[in-house]
């Protein structure tokens, strides 16, 4: 966790969706650094509100409920929804319905910015031996990339039509230590994590930019200049994991698509299963 910052709070309500998902577990302690009042969101039981904390237990398909989930809500951090290959319906309803459903109610409730969870996956058929930047066009591994991408448009269109601004991080692999070579490459820490969200949400103008979120990583296929204007400067790498992880996989099938391609083993995933 970064230290409490010394400015002043920039936000009165911060709200945090998918509160109990992996990242959204590791954002709910430390971006209460940043609100007077943090209201945390998720479908499945997140326990009782700490200090200065609100709890609401809402599922993203229920429109009526996100209409009250974001009343009051200067800005939302928007980790909910499904977060790995899975079937169409369960993506249809958190990814798809839920992605309209936030921004309808951000739009009613006069919300300023989000910050988007989007994912790698949204362009992970590009191949590990080619550089992308955040301007590169979608080309998703799966429904759940697919599901990423579509929220980037809709993303793109409150901020066209409504002024609504967003920051779609395309997340790579955000553990606390990268776990196989691919993620020596996408590799997020959660103190960059925290730095980039909160980079997002006080960059004075982002209209709808995109970036990837990953930490200063010697090996990538991934170019964030474009995205500079956010201000993101990561300060942890996984350098210095490096030889673990080429000690417990030392060798590394050239042939097999989950090595030749961003996306990872996503793309030999069955989404239908
Ligand atoms: C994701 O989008 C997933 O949410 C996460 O579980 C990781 O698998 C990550 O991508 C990745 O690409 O490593």
């Amino acid at each position: 966790m970064l230290k409490k910052p010394a400015t002043p709070l920039q936000f009165n309500r911060i709200l945090l969706t998918g509160a109990a998902g992996n990242l959204g577990q590791v954002l709910r302690p430390r971006l209460k650094a940043y609100c007077n009042v943090l209201r945390v969101s998720d479908q499945a039981d997140i326990g009782a509100p700490g200090a200065g904390e609100e709890v609401m237990r809402v599922a993203l398909e229920d429109a009526d409920a996100v209409i009250a989930l974001l009343q009051g809500v200067d800005a939302v951090v928007h980790m909910g929804g499904v977060s790995t290959e899975q079937p169409w319906e369960p993506i249809l309803a958190g990814n798809i319905r839920g992605m309209i459903n936030l921004y309808e109610a951000a739009r009613k409730a006069g919300t300023k910015r989000i910050i988007f969870a989007s994912s790698n996956h949204a362009t992970g058929f590009y191949k590990q031996s080619e550089t992308i930047t955040p301007n590169a066009q979608p080309k998703p591994d799966g429904f759940y990339g697919l599901s990423k991408a579509f929220g980037e448009n809709v993303a793109q269109m409150y901020w066209d039509r409504w002024g609504i601004e967003t920051v779609s991080v395309r997340i790579g692999s955000s553990f606390p230590e990268p776990k196989d070579r691919r993620m020596l490459a996408t590799w997020l820490s959660y103190d960059d994590l925290e730095r980039l969200v909160m980079a997002g949400l006080t960059s004075p103008i982002v209209g709808h930019s995109v970036i990837y979120g990953m930490s200063d990583n010697q090996h990538t296929w991934w170019d964030n200049t474009p995205a500079k204007h956010i201000g993101y400067r990561p300060q942890d790498s996984s350098d210095v994991f490096r030889d673990a992880v080429e000690a417990r996989q030392p060798t590394i099938d050239i042939t097999d698509p989950a090595a030749i391609y961003q996306g990872g083993a996503f793309v030999k995933m069955a989404p239908h299963d």
